[in-house]
């Protein structure tokens, strides 16, 4: 069916061989998918837009995953879709489930930061992961969820984005994605870990809280001409670009998609700005550890290790 086309109930039951009634039915289905289609007695129905609307049905279609996503809970609104999957993953939610949701109204960043995240803008979801390995391990699951972003966006922008430690996405020095980890262990044992994912998509600098104008981008800003943009198949893209990082990472280890991180880093061989509780130190970053930690050179030549719960960073030459 072209969308702006009707076409009557009856040629579909026959082109599909079921009755009229259980045509009804599934276009009913569709439409608690997010699908939009209009109805009318006399003409028959017509769907009013081909892209489904974005939801879990719109994102599950797309998805090229074995189980990442393939269970997935989409809310129309939720205070942090972090918050919503730690309930689910407490409850005994499996391997590889998400939470998506179209608003969230304490989006959270690290530090206790917020995360803005008004509704029809952006992608903000969370994907719960039960990785057989030791906490001290896990630091390096933020990497892999950065590279997988990157490439999902590479193909869509105009520019190719970056990657600045920790965990920041960005695109012409501006942000265009965070993420946030959070996990649960037991001694020896993670028991989940979430990755909430922000990506602003459909933002004008005008959507933007006023502090963030100028130093946040959204995809629709930077989209190469003549690209189609939808918030199902980049949530899609995300999840089946994350399932291949995360497989070759579980299978040989961080070393690959580290690799990848820092040919993406617009943080190393960079002059920084290291933030902890009001101090300010100036510092050359050298390298990313196997456990996500980065390597710095202070000004007095000494080498230092910081790790990303405790220190915000700022790039002094970008
Ligand atoms: C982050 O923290 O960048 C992690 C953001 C994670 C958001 C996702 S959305 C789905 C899931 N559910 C949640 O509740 N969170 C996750 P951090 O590095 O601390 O950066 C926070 C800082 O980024 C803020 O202090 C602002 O300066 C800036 N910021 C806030 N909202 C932004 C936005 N939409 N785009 C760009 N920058 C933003």
């Amino acid at each position: 069916m072209a969308s702006g086309d009707y076409i009557s109930g009856e040629s579909i039951s026959r082109s599909l061989g079921i009755s009229r009634t259980a045509v009804w039915k599934r276009i009913e289905a569709l439409k608690r998918e997010g699908y939009s289609i209009e109805a009318s007695t006399r003409k028959g129905y017509r769907i009013i837009s081909r892209e489904a609307q974005y939801g879990r049905h719109g994102i599950q279609s797309l998805l090229e995953t074995g189980f990442i996503g393939r269970e997935l809970k989409f809310l129309n609104k939720t205070d942090s879709t972090n918050t919503s999957l730690k309930a689910l993953a407490s409850g005994g939610a499996p391997d590889g489930t998400v939470a998506v949701a179209d608003e969230q109204t304490s989006g959270r960043g690290r530090l206790g930061r917020a995360w803005a995240s008004s509704s029809g803008l952006g992608i903000w979801m969370s994907v719960l992961l039960r990785p057989k390995l030791h906490p001290t391990t896990v630091q390096s699951i933020t990497p892999a969820i950065a590279v997988a972003v990157c490439r999902a966006l590479e193909p869509l922008l105009f520019m190719k984005p970056g990657i600045k430690w920790p965990n920041d996405v960005l695109v012409d020095g501006r942000k265009i994605c965070g993420i946030l980890t959070e996990l649960s262990a037991e001694a020896d044992m993670i028991s989940w870990v979430i990755s909430g994912i922000g990506i602003n998509v459909n933002h004008e600098e005008r959507d933007f809280p006023q502090d963030l104008r100028g130093r946040a981008a959204s995809v629709k800003m930077y989209l190469k001409p003549g690209t189609e943009l939808s918030r199902c198949r980049l949530a899609a893209d995300v999840l089946n670009r994350l399932e291949e990082v995360y497989l070759d990472y579980l299978e040989n280890g961080p070393g690959p998609v580290l690799a990848e991180w820092k040919e993406r880093s617009v943080t190393l061989g960079r002059k920084v700005l290291l933030i902890q509780g009001g101090t300010e130190t100036a510092a050359t970053a050298l390298d990313l550890g196997e456990d996500g930690r980065l390597i710095v050179r202070l000004e007095d030549g000494t080498l230092k290790d910081v790790i990303s719960g405790e220190i915000s960073l700022r790039n002094l030459d970008c």
